[in-house]
């Protein structure tokens, strides 16, 4: 099989209720950017990659756009189920922008996937279930809002909640996880993550000030350093989320001690292939993370519950997708992908098991054959 067209596509995701509020972030609409790689043998695999805006990452759109642009002339050609060769030819075109790579890497792996006529998750090693855990991200609000939603998420399902935190008083920040501490179930799994928005000064005083809350603390300082220095302070365990920005950091941090556990995502490093090994790292050291991705529709959220789904029970600490924080995503004939009671269902069709509603998604931002 050879790509023969590799065809870009632009679509605007809009947020739900105008606003994704994060400590030193927010969006209000989302730029995706969609792969298509047409093949000799009339299979179309599809990758998406979805920034979270210009300021989460360092990743932004245009520049997704513009590595794209840059690797696409020389794929074809190309096997696309030869996956890992494929990424040698782009790590050889182009140094870097993973995020970009990351839309290759997945359409590869959707057209592995049509040819012999497997799910995703099955490619990658198999799984036993039919649907993943999910987890909700709780924005920032008073400590009663945050509770009050904390509940409301509790009684949809979900059995882990991630907690915004970050951009304002610490003060308001304990507070608020007191609060949700206090009205969730024990059982309910806490993560509060914010987003950069602390010193390692808030995360030492915010350690301390609920020590006697179980919960776990994601990414709250800027740098790789910065967590570092809190080796041995924290009375939680500390994930990293932005900061483990390809397979090497994630090797780095566990090997130095800093992380017991990554907000992984799907894009930051690089697309399955990468994930994949990132997977088996944590499998081999016993280390819990989640399998999300920035933002994206039903073509990202498909790629990270099939590698969601392939990630042993007592290290998978589930999958977020955007589907709840949207009021517009773009057009699939499948069936949506989205959390119900607290999961979401593994598409059943092969590769990624979505297809989109060509009709609805207008002519192709760039073409290359
Ligand atoms: C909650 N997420 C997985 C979705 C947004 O991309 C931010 C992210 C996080 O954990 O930082
Ligand atoms: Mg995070």
């Amino acid at each position: 099989m050879k790509i023969t067209e590799v065809r870009v596509y632009q679509h605007q995701l809009d947020v739900l209720g105008g606003r994704y509020q994060m400590s030193i972030s927010a969006v209000e609409k989302l730029d995706s950017t969609i792969v298509a790689l047409v093949t000799d043998q009339g299979i179309i695999g599809y990758g998406e990659v979805t920034p979270l805006g210009s300021s989460y990452q360092p990743e932004h759109a245009l520049g997704a756009r513009a590595a794209i642009n840059e690797m696409a002339p020389h794929l074809i050609g190309l096997d696309p189920r030869r996956t890992s060769l494929v990424y040698r030819v782009m790590d050889n075109v182009l140094n870097g922008h993973l995020y970009a790579k990351c839309a290759i890497d997945v359409a590869c792996w959707d057209a592995t996937g049509k040819d012999y006529d497997e799910r995703l998750c099955d490619l990658l090693g198999g799984t036993e279930q039919d649907a993943v855990r999910s987890y909700y991200g709780v924005m920032p609000a008073t400590a009663a809002k945050t509770a009050e939603n904390a509940k409301l998420r509790q009684s949809e399902g979900y059995s882990r909640l991630q907690i915004k935190a970050g951009g304002r008083p610490l003060s308001a920040d304990i507070e608020a996880v007191r609060a949700v501490a206090a009205v969730v179930d024990p059982a309910t799994k806490l993560l509060v993550d914010p987003n950069r928005g602390w010193t390692g000064r808030d995360t030492i005083e915010f350690s301390t000030a609920c020590r006697d809350i179980p919960l776990s603390i994601e990414q709250p300082c800027r740098t790789y350093s910065e967590h570092k220095a809190l080796v041995g302070k924290l009375n939680h365990p500390l994930f990293l989320d932005e900061s483990t920005t390809d397979v090497s950091t994630v090797i780095d941090a566990i090997t130095d001690g800093i992380a017991q556990g990554f907000g992984m995502k799907l894009s930051r490093v690089g697309g399955i292939t990468p994930l994949r090994a990132i997977r088996d790292i944590c499998i081999h050291r016993g280390i819990p993370l989640t399998i999300d991705d920035t933002w994206g529709g039903d073509i990202t959220a498909a790629a990270t519950v099939h590698m969601g789904a392939t990630v042993p029970d007592h290290i998978y600490e589930g999958t977020w997708i955007a589907q709840p924080y949207m009021s517009k995503s773009y057009g699939c004939i499948t069936a949506p992908i989205r959390p119900m009671n607290g999961e979401i269902v593994i598409p059943t069709g092969p590769g990624l098991g979505v297809e989109p509603d060509l009709h609805s998604w207008g002519p192709p931002f760039a073409t290359f054959s």
